[in-house]
């Protein structure tokens, strides 16, 4: 029988809050659809098997709510996770909405606002604490520049490099166990040009901090390509190097504006290899997906948009297995594939004689290989 692509809380699917709370509200019309709640969006989430949540704090707790209203609010989002059995496991912050991060928050030149900002990420580490996640995702929306003349991005560095130093202090003395941070790259939108782009300058980044265990990547399909880059070349090399510590599974046109399209709706070669990386790593963390419902539809369709997601992925994931035992694709890698002798030292090296004609006459059936793999994944090849 056919597999009827049902998620299961094992797949770890997850979702931000904010994905279907979008009014399909963008810079040049106003909402299409009513507005839903942080705590609506926890049970509608989880009645449709998802895993679990990611959250911007203020997506539940608005900025300035009293502690009291907080606390109230923090135990209906728990009754709520344990009647529809959904975890939340990221949490971040919003500093793009409100106007006192017009120049950015964590990199801005006024260091209350500076201020400000590293007490909304403590502030947001417990409450995701006190919620049950294990990482806060930094995405630095605003962290950025159109005039050049007026920011140093060497100085925006230092400012970013003071504050994750700072929080990582944070998150040990709390002695949140197994806590983490991340960093989410984007090269542009909202600002002309965006600090950390990509996940290279991240990874760069990372490695100068006081903590760099603690700090990792979310690579976001989208943002990867509004650079022009392949998300599965980026997310290869951090899941290699052990920093994949979340990822965000969208669509998107390569070099336009952020789009966030359902996964898989843009470019299905480049999803299904994105799907196979993290699938034969058996890659432990949650299959997010940072998107959103196309604004011509009513909420009916964020929940056809939250459906499509999770069963691209699952039919995506099913495409993976056959990719892995078709004879014709393992007979061509397998071809490929050949037993690396050591190097020999630099004295045997530059002594050693290479045939270049015989080395070049490798048989690399690429056109054959892409072929298979297109029509395994077109439906043909069953
Ligand atoms: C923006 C984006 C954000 C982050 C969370 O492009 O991806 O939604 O994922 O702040
Ligand atoms: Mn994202």
């Amino acid at each position: 029988m056919a597999h009827a692509y049902i998620p299961r809380k094992s797949d770890k699917f997850t979702f931000g809050l904010w994905t279907v709370m979008n009014t399909g509200r963008d810079p040049f019309g106003d909402a299409t659809r009513p507005a839903l709640s942080g705590l609506r969006a926890i049970t509608e989430l989880g009645k449709r098997r998802v895993y679990s949540y990611e959250l911007h704090a203020e997506d539940l707790v608005p900025e300035g709510s009293a502690a009291a209203k907080r606390d109230k609010i923090v135990r209906e989002a728990k009754t709520r996770m344990a009647d529809a059995d959904i975890k939340a496991t990221s949490i971040g912050c919003n500093i793009f909405y409100d106007p006192v991060f017009k120049d950015g928050g964590l990199t801005s030149h006024d260091p209350l606002i500076r201020q400000h900002t590293i007490q909304r990420y403590v502030k947001a580490i417990d409450l995701g604490a006190e919620l049950g996640t294990t990482l806060c995702n930094v995405w630095g929306g605003r962290e950025g520049a159109e005039c050049d003349a007026a920011k140093d991005p060497a100085e925006g560095i230092k400012r970013f490099r003071e504050a994750f130093n700072y929080l990582s202090e944070y998150v040990r003395g709390q002695k949140l166990k197994g806590f983490r941070l991340s960093i989410e790259p984007k090269p542009n939108e909202p600002r002309g040009d965006i600090l950390l782009p990509t996940s290279g300058h991240v990874l760069g980044f990372i490695a100068t901090l006081d903590h760099p265990d603690m700090v990792g990547v979310v690579p976001e399909l989208a943002h990867v390509r509004m650079a022009g880059l392949n998300s599965y070349h980026e997310i290869a090399q951090v899941l290699e190097c052990g920093k994949l510590f979340g990822i965000h599974l969208n669509g998107q046109k390569p070099l336009r504006f952020d789009q966030d399209l359902r996964f898989g709706a843009e470019d299905l070669k480049e999803s299904f290899f994105v799907v196979k990386v993290i699938e034969d790593a058996q890659w432990p963390g949650t299959r997010t997906f940072d998107a959103h419902a196309y604004r011509t539809v009513d909420r009916k369709g964020v929940w056809d948009f939250v459906e499509g997601c999770m069963r691209t992925y699952l039919i995506l994931k099913e495409k993976v297995a056959q990719f892995n035992s078709d004879l014709v694709v393992q007979g061509i890698l397998g071809e490929l594939s050949q037993e690396a002798p050591a190097l020999p030292s630099p004295r045997a090296l530059k002594a050693k004689k290479f045939d270049l004609r015989k080395l070049a006459k490798t048989r690399l059936p690429y056109e054959e290989l892409d072929q298979r793999v297109q029509e395994i994944l077109l439906g043909v090849v069953r």
